[in-house]
């Protein structure tokens, strides 16, 4: 089989990429140039036709990757063509002519990369990263993972697993043998110690997921606060309605900012109070799990509204910012109570006091980005796999070795698996779909 799918951007661009890649390259961009091939990884201008035609489509740069030398490991060619729509619709309706020869599903390039093994499952997923960075930290992050520094770390702690494992099941194979007796006692030793460095990466306080993710803030509180008002001003733009009308918005609308270089993903929910209409209701259910899984909340009230017998109460904590909204109107009659809390007198109408909520929400960001591991876990499938893999060592850890040797290496052997998945050195087959299904066409 062979694929193909334009790896830039969709649009008018002035220079558009097409990759094709598989056993039928070869042939496919012979009779597309109906000349001789180019050098290997030689950019050469050639005429692109229409297959076996001399119908002109483009003139643009042609490279050839021959397998095994190529990103995918297969036989591989990139067509540099003008990014025009109607050129690139051109020649992707000749490619699809040909027989064996199909457009990629997303990720496609890379899953074939990672299964000829030219990368591994870490690296492949570093490569989306990068791909959808949009800060400078996440950029870091990607590379850093790129380079394959987590990956060396994760390969010796299985290494180390491995090699326990060997000396456990030769106990097992050879029991009349006596393994010298410093094996045997070494054998917790090292699964403890691995077991520790495990346990170190996992306290992390989840660093490199939020790197990934986004700092994740969440506007709640009272209906007709001013909390979409409050994200549009934030993000610079009406990403939700606002209305005078309370209840106006249902969903959870997201908008991705860039705070002082670092990633932010600001959620407006649904204004909290008692209502009957089931959609607002399940609007409000939304809006409190969105507080409980923030990194952040901003807590929108205004002067009159401040009441703490209902949400307010449950809110108020070390990860909520107070504003006090609309003091354009005045806010002679606040309840005092909440002074204590520190809120912010906010005017979104005016824009008094903007600032000093931004330097707040700058203040709470602090920190959150540093980690003094070197090895970052950048997604929830890493952090149980590792969960995993503590798991069974303590489970090999509280076993007596002498009587329970075949349960214990099966536990090892657990241990092995879960650490080897972060990598991909097992059978990944049933993790694949997930992972590149995150690509974009033409990775
Ligand atoms: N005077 C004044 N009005 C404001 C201010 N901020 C927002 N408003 C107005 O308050 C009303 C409600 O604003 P929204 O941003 O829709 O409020 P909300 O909290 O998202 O409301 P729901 O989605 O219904 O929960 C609108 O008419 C806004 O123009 C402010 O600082 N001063
Ligand atoms: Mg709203």
């Amino acid at each position: 089989m062979t694929i193909y799918a334009l790896s830039s951007g969709a649009g008018v661009s002035g220079v558009a990429v097409i990759r094709i890649s598989g056993i039928g390259t070869k042939e496919i961009i012979q009779s597309l140039i109906k000349d001789e091939l180019p050098s290997p990884r030689l950019a050469t201008l050639k005429k692109i036709n229409k297959i076996n035609t001399s119908e002109l489509i483009d003139e643009g740069l042609l490279l050839w990757f021959p397998g095994p030398e190529s990103y995918t490991g297969e036989d591989m060619a990139e067509l540099h063509v003008h990014g025009s729509i109607a050129v690139i619709r051109s020649i992707l309706d000749e490619l699809s002519k040909v027989e064996n020869c199909r457009i990629a599903e997303p990720g496609e390039f890379t899953k074939i990369a990672f299964q000829s093994g030219k990368i591994n499952l870490l690296k492949a997923e570093s490569i989306s990263d990068l791909i959808s960075a949009e800060t400078e930290i996440q950029r870091q992050q990607a590379l850093k993972i790129m380079s394959g520094r987590s990956s060396e770390k994760f390969n010796a702690l299985r290494e180390m697993l491995l090699k326990i494992l060997s000396n456990v099941e030769a106990k097992i194979d050879f029991p009349e043998e006596d393994l010298p007796e410093d094996v045997i006692k070494n054998i917790k030793i090292d699964s403890e110690k691995i077991r520790r460095e495990i346990e170190q990466i996992l306290d992390d306080k989840k660093v490199g997921e939020r790197i990934r993710e986004g700092f994740k803030i969440a506007i709640i509180g009272p209906a007709n606060a001013g909390k979409s008002s409050l994200l549009n001003l934030l993000s610079k733009r009406d990403v939700a309605i606002v209305s005078e009308i309370a209840g106006t918005t249902r969903d959870v609308i997201e908008a991705h900012l860039n705070l002082n270089g670092y990633p932010v993903v600001i959620s407006d929910t649904a204004g909290i109070r008692e209502s009957k209409d089931e959609i607002e209701k399940k609007g409000i259910k939304l809006a409190l799990k969105r507080a409980e899984d923030a990194d952040l909340n901003i807590i929108v009230i205004e002067p009159k509204s401040i009441d703490f017998t209902g949400f307010l109460n449950d809110l108020i904590n070390e990860k909520a910012i107070i504003v006090i909204n609309k003091v354009d109107l005045g806010y002679k009659n606040i309840n005092h109570q909440i002074e204590k809390f520190n809120p912010i007198f906010l005017s979104i109408k005016n824009e008094t006091n903007l600032d000093e909520l931004i330097n707040r929400i700058k203040d709470k960001l602090k920190n959150k980005f540093v980690s003094s591991n070197e090895t970052l876990i950048t997604r929830e499938r890493h952090r149980l796999s590792l969960e995993a893999c503590v798991h069974n060592l303590k489970n090999f850890e509280e076993k007596n070795s002498k009587e329970d040797f075949d349960k214990a290496a099966e536990d090892l052997r657990l241990a092995t698996r879960h650490l080897g998945m972060i990598v991909g050195k097992v059978d990944v087959e049933e993790i694949l779909g997930s992972i590149f299904s995150d690509f974009c066409i033409g990775k």
